[in-house]
């Protein structure tokens, strides 16, 4: 089997790519470990920022989007007992974010490739990348019961956290930097109203919590909890009271409970490798980086980096240029970075650390405290929430060359 970019992932970085791809009439191929159903039914992320909106209309894949999504022009942090709303409309000059579910963009993207009769081939086993540093890459892996061989021009691997991709580039070509944080999140999903209009962000003594949702009718909450929590272990009922005991009071009597639909707990960690390209092969989204949940930001990072290798891949096969191809991982990170400082400030911001001192805990309410009634510092919350530009061209200084010396591209 031959095409031009074989895609290793059909996560939202996968198949927004291959979307964006098929559409440039780039012929693409996407191999996914799991099965489609086993893709569709992770309950992941919420909130989108106004870049990767554009994005998926950009896509063709915004109907439902556009029809569904619900608009939020503002987010509330809730500390000491009273919640403080942020109107991010304003403190950005315009700029909103969309409360659309990650298994909703998935499933628009699948239906949208099956539509355009691209080829995703499912329970793909033993995926292997084989020559990334020449001219030639092949994929190797097992469907069917048969061995087979992809043969491209470019690999994207978009396998995320625990795929084979970023395993591919020589150890000593690749400088990872990490932080594991001391809790997790213990998430509920459940078909009731949400109990406030937008996200509530609370820090608690009892530790974080997070009021989401995913339309009017389905809320997503989420409690910080010990790493060695089960989630087998938490009815809905414990679930529920630790929650209202974390809320400012008329958040908590707005709380409408009921069956959880899922619910499971998720690590918290901050994640990148760098650089994100090796010879022919791409990382993108979560395979190169991971962001504690706390900013919203994964899937969005994810959405940036599908857009600049897009714009990289249409400009090598469109114009015969490699310009963006050699860009690609300076430019990637750039706005990565950016936005694991704002994930790792706000997880650090609005949790509770184990062993942390009373003087800890008072800079951590003289900021919020500050944050709420300083517009300059509003606006730097609002627009790291919102999105970073995602060509870099607000208030960022010269950015310096990264390791593998090729540097972002100028401003
Ligand atoms: P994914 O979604 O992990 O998809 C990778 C795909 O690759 C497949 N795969 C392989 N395929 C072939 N061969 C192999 N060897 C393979 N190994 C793996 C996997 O099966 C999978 O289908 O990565 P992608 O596409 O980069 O997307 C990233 C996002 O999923 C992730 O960043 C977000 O979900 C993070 N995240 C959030 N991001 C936001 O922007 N806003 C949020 O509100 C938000 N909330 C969250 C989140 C993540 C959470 N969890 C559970 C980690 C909330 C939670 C609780
Ligand atoms: C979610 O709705 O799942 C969600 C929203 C905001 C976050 C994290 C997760 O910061």
């Amino acid at each position: 089997m031959r095409t031009q970019v074989a895609i290793i992932g059909a996560g939202p970085a996968g198949l927004l790519l291959g979307q964006l791809l098929s559409r440039a009439g780039i012929d693409n191929v996407i191999l996914e470990r799991r099965s489609c159903a086993y893709v569709l039914s992770r309950i992941r992320a919420g909130v989108l920022e106004q870049g990767m909106v554009d994005l998926l209309r950009e896509a063709g894949v915004s109907d439902r989007l556009d029809r569904e999504g619900l608009v939020h022009e503002g987010v509330n942090l809730a500390f000491g007992g009273v919640l403080h709303r942020l109107d991010l409309k304003r403190l950005t000059g315009g700029s909103t974010v969309t409360v659309y579910g990650q298994t909703e963009v998935t499933q628009d993207l699948v239906e949208a490739r099956r539509a355009l009769g691209r080829p995703t081939v499912y329970e793909a086993e033993e995926v292997a990348l084989h020559g990334i540093d020449t001219a030639a890459p092949r994929v190797s892996f097992r469907a069917n019961g048969t061995q087979q061989e992809l043969r491209c021009d470019f690999i994207a691997g978009c396998d995320g956290y625990h795929g084979v991709s970023r395993g591919a580039i020589p150890a000593g070509a690749l400088a990872t930097f990490e932080r594991v944080y001391p809790f997790g999140w213990l998430g509920l999903l459940v078909d009731r109203p949400p109990a406030a209009e937008e996200l509530v962000y609370a820090r608690h003594e009892r530790g974080f919590a997070l009021c989401s949702m995913r339309s009017a009718a389905r809320s997503r909450y989420y409690l910080q909890v010990p790493l060695e929590e089960r989630a087998e272990d938490w009815t809905d009922e414990a679930f529920y009271d630790e929650l209202r005991l974390r809320l400012p009071a008329e958040v908590a009597a707005a709380l409408r409970t009921g069956p959880a639909l899922e619910k499971s707990i998720a690590p918290l960690r901050s994640f990148v490798a760098e650089p994100m390209r090796f010879g022919r092969l791409f990382l993108a989204g979560d395979a190169a980086h991971i962001v504690p949940p706390t900013g919203a930001k994964g899937l969005n990072l994810a959405a940036s980096d599908v857009r600049y290798l897009f714009d990289a891949l249409r400009e090598h096969y469109r114009d015969g240029s490699d310009a963006g191809i050699a860009a690609y991982s300076a430019r990637a990170l750039a706005r990565v970075w950016k936005a694991e400082r704002f994930s790792w400030w706000m997880t650090g911001l609005l949790h509770r650390f184990p062993g942390s001192s009373a003087f800890e805990d008072r800079m951590q309410q003289a900021e919020l405290d500050y944050l709420v009634s300083s517009p300059a510092a509003s606006a730097a919350l609002a627009e790291n929430y919102v999105g970073l530009p995602y060509h870099g061209e607000a208030g960022i200084g010269p950015l310096q060359p990264f390791r593998d010396g090729s540097g972002p591209p100028g401003r």
